[in-house]
């Protein structure tokens, strides 16, 4: 009889993590066991790509750890938890943030090693998560990392698009759009949870239940419903000290098949009702500053928001008895006005649902709500047709009429406002065919509004919110934006990093306002040198990608002269494009001068449906092509636009530039986001007084930033007077030739009359103040010229940049918005001063 074997000793059930080790042999083996098991693969025939899953997966294991015992710890405090309602995330790559954060660079670099595998290529094969467009999806994803670096308990909602923003490239100078796929080799982050799924309904009607002795009820019918299935990223904090959730929603159908449609033979129209709910959630819209308008948008935006609603309120449910509560354990943040349908929607749940009175219902949902403006722009405000949100929420629409009536009834009698003041904050818009204003909408039900700058913030109580802000002149507060060090810092420039803990050693790692300290070594030659010559390496890695992607040679001596953002007419790339090719006519005109050799970089993205932009992107490549060909310029000049600007380019970019130009209309760009990248890594800024522009001279000091224009209410000032950039132009030679160069077909001579139109723009209304801007900006930049033969001055305030720079970290910004809003989060991030 054979003896029975000696049983493996099993662990006792637990709720702890397994413990694990961070070394080398570790790491080694965990890949090796992820390969093998995981996909199936042996280290013989493991191609780049399974050497990157196995990475995320062996990489992944460890976040789990560190999010379990983050969940625990939260549901055994009752903390309270944040939810910050995005419609956009714009994530980038997660693995080299996720070993950073979690200190495994050394050891996951030797690992890969082991297996003759190289990281760095490694990370090069991570789709980049494109769920955004610009500045407010990076701004969710900068705050969804400083929330888990500063433990403040979160969930980030959103969507889970099959189609992030676009791929773009170059064609004959144009901007072709081409489809995004980040999912076609899955996502090793994401973890499916199909058991938490809400039925999501549309259209219908809305009956009222009338029972002896209760008061009437609503109750809505949808015609339509579709499942939000959640998909949840583990977000991973600073030190792996706390672990967030990124919960985003994908749209199923409640029946994948209609079974009798399929067996009656009618296989198309068996999945018609499957193709129209995955539709909800297939792309992002791609447009930033033009209303979509479309019924899917609306549909992307209630889907959303109410899969949240429901999550958060069913959630609250499982600890507590009550809704009562609900704004002691959680705050809601809307982030733009792209969630604020849930204003209505939570109160139907709170109502309809959970038979809450009205009064009490309005009463949590104001204290639990708080919404971020990111735009004044007119034409970026959101609306919707009436008959349009009827058709689609019949209840959200009643439930906005009953609050529009009580905010109209308190603004009249109690504070004696008039009809034009009436009109102005009411939540329907009466002149331009009924539209229900989301603004206005998100404002209401909210306890706290903000902006995100100084000058944003109050151009908000001007402006948009004049009215509103005069009704409830205690909510609107500023929140001046930040970015996550990690990312911008740490993980895109490990160099200039080594040389920081050099001087100053490793604390800003954990503090990033020691940065302060670098100061003193501003005026140290040899420290100064060493910093330029990070920038230099920096500027080589960024020649190399120009060389690979457009087949130009850049010079990395000369100065690197950056301007990377969405593209707009209100952001000026056009400005900067006409002050080129004045540049340029000049070198010709005066080759004996000792002009300083400049690359002018641009990227960005056009909305497909904004003409102008692209038109915009045309003349930069027009004019490159012509520049470059050149041989009169003799490399004094270059110009290059980058395809497809995202997230993993920017980290080449931003620690490459020594100019940032930030250098927008005044009053328009609400913050910027960029603007703080480019000096935290010791860029130089020539830029307006707008946005956190403004912050960011009082921070850095008015001898280390280069600021020229009119200021945002000489740009008011200007408009109202009827401002004409003709008289400007004609004053001004410079302008005046390069313009005409550009409408005469110099730069595109197979259709000469290409750019007639966008520079009449300048002739006529200069909407931009493109003109009247156009001298000040020239001056300045001669004087970077000048300045650039100085190198030991301009080193000295590039360092000041870097040095001064820490307080615009998305930690600071979090800790007010926790301090200030939500009340939540650990005391000692809540006690930021
Ligand atoms: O939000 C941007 C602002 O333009 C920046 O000044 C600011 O720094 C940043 C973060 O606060 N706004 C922005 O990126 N908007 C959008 O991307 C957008 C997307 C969809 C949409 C409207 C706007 N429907």
């Amino acid at each position: 009889i054979a003896k029975p074997q000696a049983t493996r000793k099993v662990p006792r059930a637990t709720n702890n993590p397994l413990p694990r080790a961070n070394d080398t042999d570790t790491l080694a083996l965990e890949i090796l066991e992820k390969l093998t098991y995981s996909l199936g693969k042996t280290t013989s025939v493991a191609r780049m790509h399974d050497w990157m899953d196995a990475t995320c997966l062996a990489v992944r294991d460890r976040i789990i750890d560190h999010w379990i015992a983050s969940t625990q710890k939260v549901t055994k405090e009752h903390s309270k938890r944040v939810c910050y309602l995005s419609m956009e995330f714009l994530i980038g790559r997660l693995l080299r943030d996720a070993i950073n954060n979690l200190g495994l660079s050394e050891p996951v670099k030797q690992a890969l090693a082991r297996y003759g595998v190289d990281l760095d290529l490694v990370e090069l094969l991570e789709p980049d998560a494109a769920l955004g467009n610009g500045g407010l999806g990076r701004l969710a994803a900068c705050f969804m990392e400083s929330m888990a670096s500063t433990e403040v308990p979160a969930f980030g909602y959103g969507i889970r698009y099959v189609h992030g923003f676009f791929r773009q490239e170059i064609a004959d100078g144009a901007q072709v759009e081409l489809p995004e796929d980040w999912l076609a080799h899955g996502n090793p982050w994401e973890f499916e949870r199909r058991e938490t799924a809400y039925e999501i309904g549309f259209g219908g009607k809305v009956t009222m239940v009338e029972e002896p002795g209760r008061p009437p009820r609503y109750v809505w019918r949808p015609a339509e419903r579709v499942l939000a299935v959640a998909f949840d990223t583990p977000i991973v904090g600073w030190r792996g000290k706390h672990v967030n959730t990124l919960r985003l929603w994908s749209a199923q159908a409640l029946d994948p098949i209609l079974l009798d449609a399929f067996n009656s033979g009618d296989h198309i129209g068996a999945l018609l009702e499957s193709n129209r709910a995955e539709a909800i959630t297939r792309v992002l819209y791609p447009a930033d500053s033009h209303q979509a308008g479309q019924e899917l948008r609306l549909r992307q935006e209630f889907f959303f928001s109410s899969a949240s609603l429901q999550d958060i309120v069913r959630r609250h449910l499982q600890t507590y008895d009550s809704l009562d509560n609900l704004a002691d354990k959680v705050a809601i943040q809307l982030n733009d006005t792209h969630p604020a349908v849930s204003v209505a929607e939570l109160m139907r749940l709170l109502v309809d649902i959970h038979g809450i009175e009205w009064d009490k219902a309005w009463e949590i949902t104001q204290a639990t709500f708080s919404y971020t403006n990111h735009t004044l722009l007119p034409e970026a405000l959101e609306t919707w047709p009436i008959h349009l949100f009827e058709r689609l929420l019949p209840r959200q629409m009643q439930i906005i009429y009953a609050i529009n009536a009580d905010l109209i009834r308190h603004a009249r009698l109690d504070k004696g406002l008039d009809d034009g003041q009436i009109s102005a904050v009411s939540l329907i818009d009466e002149n331009n065919g009924r539209r229900v204003r989301m603004g206005q909408l998100a404002f209401a039900g909210s306890h706290a509004v903000n902006g995100v700058s100084a000058l944003h913030t109050e151009l908000m109580k001007e402006t948009v919110f004049r009215d509103l802000h005069r009704l409830y002149p205690e909510r609107i507060e500023n929140k001046t934006n930040g970015v996550t060090p990690r990312r911008w810092l740490f993980e895109c420039n490990p160099d200039l990093c080594k040389l920081i803990e050099e001087a100053i050693g490793p604390g800003f790692r954990d503090n990033i306002e020691l940065l302060a300290e670098l100061d003193k070594f501003a005026d140290d030659a040899s420290f100064r040198d060493k910093f330029a010559a990070v920038k230099l390496a920096n500027k080589q890695r960024l020649a190399k990608v120009v060389e690979e992607r457009l087949a130009t040679y850049v010079d990395p001596k000369a100065i690197f002269d950056i301007q990377v953002k969405r593209i707009h007419e209100y952001k000026r790339q056009f400005l900067n494009i006409i002050e080129t090719v004045a540049l340029y006519d000049q070198i010709r005109s005066s080759p004996h001068l000792d002009w300083t050799p400049r690359v002018k970089v641009f990227a960005g993205k056009a909305a497909p449906s904004y003409q102008e932009a692209k038109q915009i992107i045309h003349l930069i490549n027009d004019v490159a092509r012509v520049i470059n060909a050149d041989p009169a310029v003799r490399n004094l000049l270059k110009v290059v636009f980058i395809p497809n600007y995202n997230v993993s380019l920017a980290e080449i970019i931003m620690p490459a530039a020594d100019v940032s130009e930030q250098i927008s209309t005044a009053g328009l760009e609400a913050s910027g986001t960029g603007n703080m990248k480019f000096a935290l890594n010791g860029a130089l800024t020539i830029g307006t007084l707008d946005g956190a522009n403004v912050e960011m001279l009082e921070h850095i000091g008015a001898d280390n930033i280069f600021i020229f224009g009119l200021t945002a209410e000489e740009v008011a000032n200007a408009r109202a007077n009827g401002h004409m950039g003709q008289p400007v132009i004609e004053r001004q030679p410079l302008l005046r030739a390069a313009l005409e160069s550009i409408e005469n077909g110099v730069f595109s001579e197979n259709d000469p009359g290409r750019y007639r139109s966008l520079a009449g723009s300048l002739r006529d209304r200069d909407w931009w103040m493109i003109a009247a801007d156009f001298q000040e900006y020239w001056n300045t930049q001669r004087r970077l010229d000048e300045l650039w033969l100085d190198r030991a001055k301009w080193n000295t305030m590039a360092v000041h940049n870097t040095a001064r720079m820490g307080w615009f970290s998305s930690d600071r910004s979090i800790g007010e918005y926790a301090r200030d809003i939500w009340k939540a989060g650990p005391k000692s991030i809540q006690a930021i001063s």
